[in-house]
């Protein structure tokens, strides 16, 4: 664990998570899913930058990452009851600039200070450095209510090698860095949220039926079929899990 710590500076970072192989695995999947995909349209999202939205519906090689115990460990600590929202992920391409640095649960209308909304958890499949496009953060801004970043705030671009996860809160200024090297940057942000607010990506739609019967049940839960309880998000009175058939159909 770095010094940084979740609650204190809005992120953290937990070495050696996963083998190099399980990475070398996971990168090389991706680069056949980059290979198929546009550049971004926007300063958000890159001009030298690829995003693979919908990844559950496109690869199996990231559903234990989502389900990690360490993960599901951190989202019950700080959400309570949660949900993937906006899992992606993204090569950030030579010569990139950097994103703008904004929170993730701004897309939210609700007004700071409010509890976290939003949990994620930045997976990287190259070693991050201040020159390839290292995650940057404000650290501590997770805290602030109506100020911005301004040319004097301390921004930390998050150094780790691959194997690492980096967990940070939604509320934390942050963004992607610009990458000044002739390699691409490649990491995978899962993005959770409490599970009573709308999912960032609809993975209900974006997963078909088919491929969400045969994933682990908490993986089901987490792409949506699910309630918030008593009975948030049910489908005819009745839990969503029904749709999926199998056994443990209940309520
Ligand atoms: O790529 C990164 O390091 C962060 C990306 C990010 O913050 C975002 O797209 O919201």
């Amino acid at each position: 664990m770095s010094a940084a710590t979740l609650e204190d500076d809005g992120y953290c970072v937990v070495e050696g998570v996963i083998d190099g192989e399980t990475v070398a695995g996971i990168r090389a999947e991706l680069t056949r899913l980059f290979d198929a995909t546009p550049l971004g349209r926007d300063d958000f999202e890159g001009h030298r930058t690829r995003r693979v939205y919908a990844l559950f519906a496109k690869t199996r090689a990231l559903d234990e990452l989502a389900v990690h115990p360490m993960v599901l460990d951190a989202l019950d600590r700080v959400l309570g009851p949660a949900q993937l929202s906006a899992p992606t992920a993204i090569e950030i391409g030579p010569g990139e600039r950097a994103q703008p640095l904004h929170p993730d649960d701004a897309i939210y209308p609700v007004p700071r200070p409010h509890p976290e909304l939003v949990v994620n958890v930045m997976w990287p499949l190259d070693d991050f450095t201040k020159d390839n496009g290292a995650t940057r953060v404000v650290p501590g801004s997770h805290r602030w209510i109506d100020e911005r970043p301004g040319p004097d705030a301390e921004i930390v671009a998050v150094t780790m090698p691959a194997g690492s996860a980096m967990l940070y809160v939604g509320s934390l200024w942050h963004g992607g860095g610009a990458n000044a090297t002739p390699r691409s940057r490649v990491g995978v942000v899962l993005h959770y949220a409490v599970s009573w607010l709308r999912q960032v990506e609809n993975h209900v739609l974006a997963v078909p039926p088919d491929v969400v019967r045969g994933l682990p049940e908490r993986l089901q839960e987490l792409l949506g079929y699910n309630v918030y309880p008593p009975f948030l998000g049910y489908v005819d009175g009745r839990h969503p899990r029904r749709l999926l058939g199998g056994d443990r159909a209940t309520r």
